[in-house]
């Protein structure tokens, strides 16, 4: 029998897909193995973002690795330097960091026929069988072209960069942007600010939920004594949250259910009709990324703080000035206006068989095949790539999934059983068109502007509940893929 082959491996990106890719292969006996992070260390977008308020809106107990389940979260909800630290942890615990390069921007891929040649902006070159993008979905901030921008005299901060030494207590701040970071950005800077006016183009649904809640210590530690029962919690997570997949993937009373609740949150919580009336969407709840938050709405409520819904005009050297003619002075701008989410693995010189670059490949937007192959890009995979339900399934699992099927493949290459894989564009076309059948639908197709929508008009996301990807993802369908060599 041939020994195994030798089979080199580079991911990109040390975020929570990184994480879960490089120990699922580190767990089927893969060695070889390159985490090119671009950052300065580990954790993806909890390691980008800090800026004040960052809480995950996701119960803790379903935001962790299956593998590695923490039992003692501070809070139901974490606050991201927890989350980021976990990430760290885990990193740790399975001795990852020989395998890790921090502040290694990768600037081009590109495949020889053969093999990956790899280049990061540092000049280090590196050569794979196999490349792995792990380059996460929120990752490029998005900043809004509004004129006189780079003419204001005071700080100006996306919350994606948040620079840790900017003094926001006692000054007059504009935060623009109403999404998830939005809202925790005013929760947590109002209280101490001089004055906050929140500029919202398009006002959310803000579900009410007791993001403060603490973990009870005791349970940290009876699931720290018993690793079982801590598997076993998580797993019954996992299955309850099918039920929210049903809520944003087809009608139902449960949706109708969570939309109600959403509504009753604006109408307990905001009792002046006038402010109501401009908080209220016009479209429906959940169509949008779902907001969670106990406290916003206190917030824009407090006397220091002031809803704007009149259109941003321009920027001079002191003020926001809107539509309607007002000056709204202010001594810092917070720009909590959201990514570039389609951008997967860009600006990347990423060129795959006959110099095929992603760019044309793209060029109608992006698409792959089950979330993770791409025609034209052989022997490589993305996990949390398009199409990836970043909207319905628990984002970790997801990850995992994706990468044990994916290791299914590089587990068949280390056999001998080919040398190059390439996906086809005709299983990709199909696998599009099941997609696009599928979102008819869900919430996000009810009449919104999200973040969820590519520039071509589709919709990104994973219209499928966990059953169906696990089925999707659990065994290579060789009809669906050219095999070469060996
Ligand atoms: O970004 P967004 P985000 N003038 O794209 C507004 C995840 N997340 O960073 O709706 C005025 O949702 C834009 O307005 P409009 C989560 O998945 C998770 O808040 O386009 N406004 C919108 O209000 C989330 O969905 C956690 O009209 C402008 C906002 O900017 C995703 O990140 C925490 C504008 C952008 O909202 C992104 O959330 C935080 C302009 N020119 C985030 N341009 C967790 O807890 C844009 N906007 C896990």
């Amino acid at each position: 029998m041939n020994s195994p082959r030798t089979t080199r491996i580079i991911v990109i990106g040390a975020g929570v897909s990184g994480i879960a890719t490089a120990i699922t292969l580190q767990r089927a006996g893969f060695h070889k193995v390159t985490v090119l992070e671009k950052g300065s260390d580990v954790g993806g977008v909890w390691h980008w973002n800090h800026y004040p308020g960052l809480t995950c809106d996701v119960p803790s107990t379903l935001y962790q690795f299956g593998f590695a389940p923490k039992p003692d979260w501070s809070r139901i909800f974490a606050p991201g330097p927890e989350i980021q630290r976990y990430l760290a942890d885990v990193v740790d615990e399975y001795g990852l960091r020989p395998w890790i390069r921090l502040n290694s921007e990768v600037v081009s891929a590109e495949f020889d026929g053969r093999t990956w040649q790899v280049r990061t902006g540092d000049g280090a070159e590196f050569e794979a069988e196999f490349v792995i993008a792990a380059t996460g979905v929120l990752h490029h901030p998005f900043t809004p072209p509004i004129e006189g921008l780079d003419t204001f005299a005071g700080d100006v901060v996306h919350t994606a960069r948040w620079d840790d030494d900017l003094v926001t207590d006692g000054r007059r701040i504009a935060v623009i942007g109403t999404g998830s970071t939005g809202v925790q950005v005013v929760s947590a800077l109002q209280p101490k600010a001089a004055r906050l006016a929140h500029f919202v183009r398009t006002p959310q649904w803000v579900i009410w939920a007791p993001m403060w809640l603490p973990q009870p210590k005791l349970l940290g530690a009876v699931l720290q004594r018993l690793p079982r029962a801590n598997r076993a919690l998580y797993q019954a997570g996992l299955q309850a949250s099918r039920l929210f997949t049903d809520v944003v993937t087809r009608p139902s009373w449960r949706r109708k259910a969570v939309q109600a609740y959403a509504r009753l949150s604006l109408r307990t919580q905001i009792l002046d009709p006038a402010l109501r009336t401009e908080l209220t969407p016009d479209y429906q709840p959940l169509c949008k990324r779902q907001v969670l938050s106990g406290t916003y709405y206190r917030a824009v409520k407090a006397r220091n703080a002031e809803l704007v819904t009149a259109p941003i005009e321009r920027v001079t050297a002191n003020a926001v000035v809107t539509a309607d003619g007002r000056e709204h002075e202010v001594d810092v701008i917070v720009l909590a206006t959201g990514f570039r989410p389609h951008d997967y693995m860009r600006p990347i010189n990423l060129r795959g068989r006959d110099g095929l670059s992603i760019d044309d490949a793209w060029a109608k937007g992006p698409h792959a095949y089950r979330m993770t192959a791409i025609p034209g890009f052989p022997n490589l995979f993305t996990v949390l790539g398009p199409n990836s339900p970043t909207g319905s399934i628990p984002l970790h699992d997801a990850a995992e999934v994706t990468a044990r099927y994916i290791v299914g493949w590089l587990e068949r290459y280390r056999a001998g059983e080919f040398d190059i894989v390439e996906v086809t564009e005709a299983a990709t076309a199909r696998f599009n068109a099941e997609v696009a059948s599928a979102l008819g639908p869900t919430v996000w197709n009810t009449g919104c502007n999200s973040w969820y929508f590519t520039e071509e008009g589709f919709i990104d996301l994973l219209p499928f509940d966990r059953a169906t990807m696990l089925t999707m993802l659990s065994g290579q369908e060789d009809g669906d893929f050219v095999l070469t060599g060996a």
